[in-house]
């Protein structure tokens, strides 16, 4: 509530969101209106114009989709360049779905602790080219409780905080918040219990200002809708070198005057970004994103 405690709270009638079949009508990250009855029950009567939202297709390619979060203000995509290793392919199309999402990123690599100097190179290079691309880094050691440079970058903002399995989310969570986060989660566990769906968020508000939401199971955001001759407006780079391309419609796979390969070769185009976007391409073929 405006006031920072917390109501439970029943939905009253039936929302819908222009556009698109949701399965949950109230999503994390919503504002809502609250009427309180003479028994003192709360219901929702109204749900704020959310600012954006991210959803997860069913699979099945029915329109039904979930709404992991809405009102996003930034996605910080946690990382690791070994221990489990995040392949620069996922990165990458993580990075081209928030592009399409137009929500902004930052990378948090992980586990800088456990790398050999070799892969603090490595890392050093990949900070070098996101960094290059626009996208802020940070190299962090969650296990290390040490998480200073996060809270800054999360300070009075919403965010969204995505990564793979086993990268550190629930470490660098529980290093933000201390003893207090495995209480929340396990009240919202019981809370879900009758939903049909494992993959809910929960959002934790920061001391200072601003809240993270955690999408426990979720790798990535899913597909969105884009077409094939879109892939390349959401790396960036690519957009912005394909410009100068012979053809308008140039999808840099082998046509006559193509900047972006021209790129490739004075490495202005980096070949993993190049082949995270071929493999998006590659999706599209398949019918992946739909056409
Ligand atoms: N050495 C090291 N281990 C870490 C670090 N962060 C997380 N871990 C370990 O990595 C494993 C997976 O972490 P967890 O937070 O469960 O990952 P999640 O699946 O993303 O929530 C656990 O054993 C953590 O203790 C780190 O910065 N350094
Ligand atoms: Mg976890
Ligand atoms: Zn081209």
């Amino acid at each position: 509530m405006d006031d920072g405690t917390n109501a439970e709270c029943r939905i009253k009638g039936n929302f819908r969101i222009r556009g698109i079949r949701s399965t949950n009508p109230i999503a994390v990250g919503d504002y809502v209106m609250v009427q309180t009855l003479a028994d003192g029950t709360n219901w929702i009567a109204e749900i704020e114009e959310r600012k954006n939202y991210i959803i997860r297709r069913s699979t099945n390619l029915s329109k039904e989709s979930h709404i992991l979060a809405s009102n996003i203000d930034q996605v910080a995509l946690i990382v690791t360049v070994n221990h489990p290793v995040t392949s620069t392919t996922f990165i990458d199309r993580f990075l081209a779905t928030c592009e399409a999402y137009r929500v902004q990123t930052t990378l948090i690599f992980n586990k800088i602790d456990l790398l050999t100097d070799e892969e603090i190179a490595q890392l050093e290079e990949l900070r070098a080219l996101y960094e290059g691309l626009g996208y802020p880094t940070l190299a962090i050691s969650a296990k290390s409780g040490d998480c200073k440079a996060v809270q800054r970058a999360l300070a009075g903002k919403v965010t969204l905080l995505s990564g793979n399995s086993g990268v550190g989310k629930s470490t660098l969570l529980n290093a933000l918040f201390g003893k207090e986060l495995t209480r929340t989660g396990k009240i919202s566990d019981a809370h879900d219990k009758g939903m049909h769906t494992t993959t809910f968020s929960e959002m934790y508000f920061l001391p200072d200002g601003g809240a993270v939401i955690d999408t426990p199971g979720i790798k990535g955001f899913g597909s969105i809708d884009m077409k094939r001759e879109e892939v390349g407006h959401y790396f960036r780079e690519i957009f912005r070198i394909g410009r100068d391309c012979r053809f308008g419609n140039c999808t840099h796979t082998g046509e006559p005057g193509c900047a972006v390969h021209d790129a490739l070769i004075t490495g202005d185009v980096a070949i993993s970004r190049y082949e995270s976007y071929l493999s998006m391409l590659d999706d599209t073929t398949e019918g992946k994103y739909r056409v």
